[in-house]
């Protein structure tokens, strides 16, 4: 009888602390991120940085390159890859990096104790035009559709790249982040381009792919809408727009580069401040309610215009509202000194990015341990 309560007990400590994972059968080290990830977005959250391992302002492809470790001396915490391309059976994405390149960064990231995350700017399968040819095409590679053969022949290309993120025999987790920004009118797959319902049923098929057919079980599924298509007097219903159901996503993501002082936004900084913490707050909670995690999985703000910003607009307002719990934090690519949105060696943003680093708060990879073992 002791035994049996034992064990009841133990289940019911398992359930609470993330048994959000859509997939049943999720790698021992997926399971072990997901959880966590979700304990440390309790007080704290980790910086992470897109393409950052394979360039940056002045340099590419540099083994071991970094501007984040230039500047603090660690890598970011997260790593953001994007696969746009892979599905044509080009050697190289959308940016430029190479994909073998992208898979030593990863397998590198992961003996260190990193984080891999991964988005999809995936060509228009109906123009081969690129992300942003708005041609209606979602509706054509569903199952049964004209599209749909070469669309599984894609996803096989994502699946045989992923299936090679491997450390020895480990599948190395990952948090995949396809379809994004699904509520904006920019990508082929977004709002006005496809309906709701074929959206749905294409991240459904997606997800089962993958996860049923491919056998992935090292992938961690992200949604991710924009915050400057959101509903003002709806935040919840309209973050939830073409939402595939709790049993295919694990992460609930946001992608806002709008609050945080882009040019168009002639609102002050105070109000863009509260409006970046209310929606926050929002996706924060509706993650808690679903025992799933959150992360803000896009922003920064070009150029870094503002020096202060990375304690001024991230890290002061998230810290003194420990209501929000996020995992992450994810800045875009440092592609030039015009487009870029981590700091460089001799940036005016390096002090305050220094002390955004040196904060306990925020986590470097130098700062993880253990993040693939279960606790
Ligand atoms: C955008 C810009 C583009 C880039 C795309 C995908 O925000 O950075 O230059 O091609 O992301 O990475």
């Amino acid at each position: 009888m002791k035994i049996y309560f034992a064990f009841a007990l133990l289940s019911i400590c398992f359930q609470l602390s993330g048994q959000g994972l859509i997939d049943q059968k999720a790698s021992h080290e997926t399971k072990a991120l997901y959880a966590n990830i979700q304990t440390l977005s309790r007080d704290a959250i980790m910086f992470g940085h897109q393409d950052g391992d394979a360039y940056g302002v002045g340099w590419t492809a540099l083994e071991g390159g970094s501007d984040v470790k230039d500047v603090t001396g660690s890598y970011p915490a997260v790593h953001g890859w994007d696969i746009g391309r892979i599905e044509t059976g080009s050697k190289v994405n959308l940016d430029s990096v190479d994909f073998e390149y992208m898979l030593k960064c990863i397998q590198a990231t992961y003996s260190r104790g990193g984080v891999t995350t991964i988005s999809w700017h995936i060509n228009n399968p109906v123009t081969k035009g690129d992300s942003w040819d708005k041609t209606p095409a979602v509706h054509d590679i569903l199952p049964g559709q004209k599209l749909h053969a070469s669309y599984v022949a894609q996803l096989d290309l994502v699946a045989d790249f992923l299936n090679r993120c491997k450390s020895g025999s480990t599948h190395i987790p990952i948090i995949f982040r396809p379809w994004h920004e699904h509520n904006g009118n920019w990508f082929w797959w977004g709002k006005g381009n496809a309906s709701e319902a074929d959206y749905i049923s294409l991240w459904k098929f997606t997800v089962q792919y993958l996860r049923d057919t491919r056998e992935l079980h090292h992938l961690i599924y992200a949604f991710s809408p924009d915050a400057s298509r959101l509903d003002e007097a709806d935040l919840m219903g309209s973050y939830l727009y073409a939402y595939p159901g709790d049993d295919y996503v694990d992460l609930l993501g946001l992608d806002d580069y709008r609050d945080v002082g882009i040019k168009w936004n002639i609102k002050s900084p105070k109000k863009q401040r509260a409006d970046l913490l209310r929606v926050l707050q929002v996706v924060s909670d509706h993650a808690k309610a679903k025992r799933k995690v959150a992360a803000l999985t896009e922003t920064g703000l070009e150029s870094i215009t503002n020096p202060n910003w990375f304690t001024d607009v991230i890290l002061k307002p998230l810290k003194e509202t420990p209501s929000i719990n996020l995992a992450y934090v994810l800045v875009w690519r440092n592609d030039n000194p015009k487009h870029h949105y981590a700091p460089y060696k001799s940036h005016p943003s390096v002090p305050n990015f220094l002390e955004f680093f040196n904060d306990p708060y925020t986590l470097f990879e130098s700062d993880l341990k253990g993040l693939y073992q279960a606790r």
